[in-house]
């Protein structure tokens, strides 16, 4: 499932599973719930470069809700719509509208994940079974985290369908482009409510052994500009990152109180996708259609060359695609946001090319919360 320039692009590293007490392979996948999965399914098709790999629903005997897969790399999303009212599915998305409902992670043994996660307070959603098809068998479980997202638990190391058992391979819905615009998931951002953070650190802490990183927006940068408090948790090979915001009280109304109003409390924010080549997947993605966030002009002065020295191409064709640059310590990154993807100013995506660095853009925190508040103002609500 994952390869070696997968890891490299995300930036992981090695670490002593027999030492961990939950451990995790990666992001399984991430499901979504929306309004119309057919056309979900094209949409990322067409403007992520995403290619249809299996389906089901009612024309495969799974009456309620259509299913699509689709992969990019590593990365699968799954799109879910209803096909009727009165489904888990229809409730959701009256509530949300489009949005994450699972986090999906794989793991080496779902019973010992799913024992210690509820030993250490998680709330279990489903307790671990067997799914199983002319494929083969996939173990799985599922337990709760931030408002209506879930983590489900998952074994397919004795499964060689298209998906999980149940689903159908289905032909590409668009012709796939000749370069993916990425190639895994990078990190996964959770908006929870005011004074709630650090008891989600602790969840995942506790629950799933991660670790904090080093990057975190604490009172200091809240108060000045920023308008919330983030902190980093990530598993052992640091392949699955977690950061977590909460809103700040500060001057003007948080970014994260207009998601947790809009999306109708805590949820996933953004999915930062990993590529090898950002320009590349920019010029593509902007010629399907998606927005990316503004970023002034005075951004690219020449502060921003002394302050990052050589990255490997001119920053003229950073500027000329507003794409953000930040260096530390271990290297750089560069990185792009795309305005939200539903009518809703809920989820959004960001780009993330790694060199070396392993942070999150703390250079680029004062222009992106900047240009996210010029978007807010926009929908008159800041
Ligand atoms: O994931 C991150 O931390 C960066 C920056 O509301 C960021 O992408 C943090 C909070 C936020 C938007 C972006
Ligand atoms: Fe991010």
């Amino acid at each position: 499932m994952t390869s070696a320039i997968e890891d490299e692009l995300v930036g992981a590293v090695d670490h002593d599973i027999d030492n961990d007490p939950f451990p995790v392979k990666g992001i399984d996948h991430v499901r979504f719930v929306v309004g119309n999965a057919k056309q979900a399914a094209h949409y990322y098709s067409t403007a992520f470069g995403m290619t249809l790999v299996a389906y089901r629903g009612p024309e495969t005997g799974h009456r309620d809700v259509a299913e699509y897969v689709l992969k990019s790399g590593s990365s699968r999303f799954v799109f879910a719509g209803s096909v009727r009212a009165g489904t888990p599915e229809a409730e959701h998305h009256a509530r949300h509208g489009d949005g994450v409902v699972d986090i999906a992670l794989e793991v080496p043994d779902v019973d010992v994940a799913y024992k210690h996660a509820v030993e250490q307070g998680a709330r279990g959603r489903d307790v671990p079974e067997d799914w199983s098809d002319e494929h083969g068998v996939v173990r799985y479980a599922a337990i709760d985290t931030y408002g209506d997202t879930r983590h489900t638990l998952i074994d397919r190391s004795r499964y060689t369908g298209p998906f999980l058992p149940g689903f159908v391979a289905r032909a590409p819905m668009v012709t796939p482009p000749g370069r993916r615009f990425f190639q895994a998931v990078d990190h996964i951002v959770g908006n929870v409510e005011l004074g709630h953070m650090d008891e989600w650190v602790g969840f995942y802490r506790r629950v799933m052994g991660f670790t904090n990183m080093a990057e975190f927006i604490g009172d200091d940068i809240a108060t000045d500009y920023s308008a919330l408090m983030s902190k980093v948790v990530a598993n052992g090979t640091r392949k699955v990152k977690f950061p977590l915001n909460e809103p700040a009280i500060a001057r003007k109304k948080s970014q994260i109180d207009e998601y947790l109003e809009f999306y109708g409390g805590p949820g996933a924010q953004h999915i930062a996708l990993a590529t090898g080549d950002i320009l590349a997947s920019v010029d593509a993605m902007r010629a399907a259609g998606v927005e990316f966030l503004e970023t002034p002009d005075a951004y690219y002065d020449d502060t921003l060359r002394e302050r990052i020295g050589n990255v490997r191409v001119p920053i003229e064709e950073l500027r000329a695609r507003r794409i953000l640059v930040d260096r530390d310590e271990d290297g750089y990154l560069l990185q792009i946001f795309t305005k939200p993807v539903q009518d809703r100013p809920t989820v959004f995506y960001e780009l993330i090319e790694r060199h070396g660095s392993m942070g999150f853009g703390k250079g680029n925190f004062k222009a992106l919360f900047e240009a996210i508040e010029r978007e807010q103002e926009r929908r008159g609500n800041l």
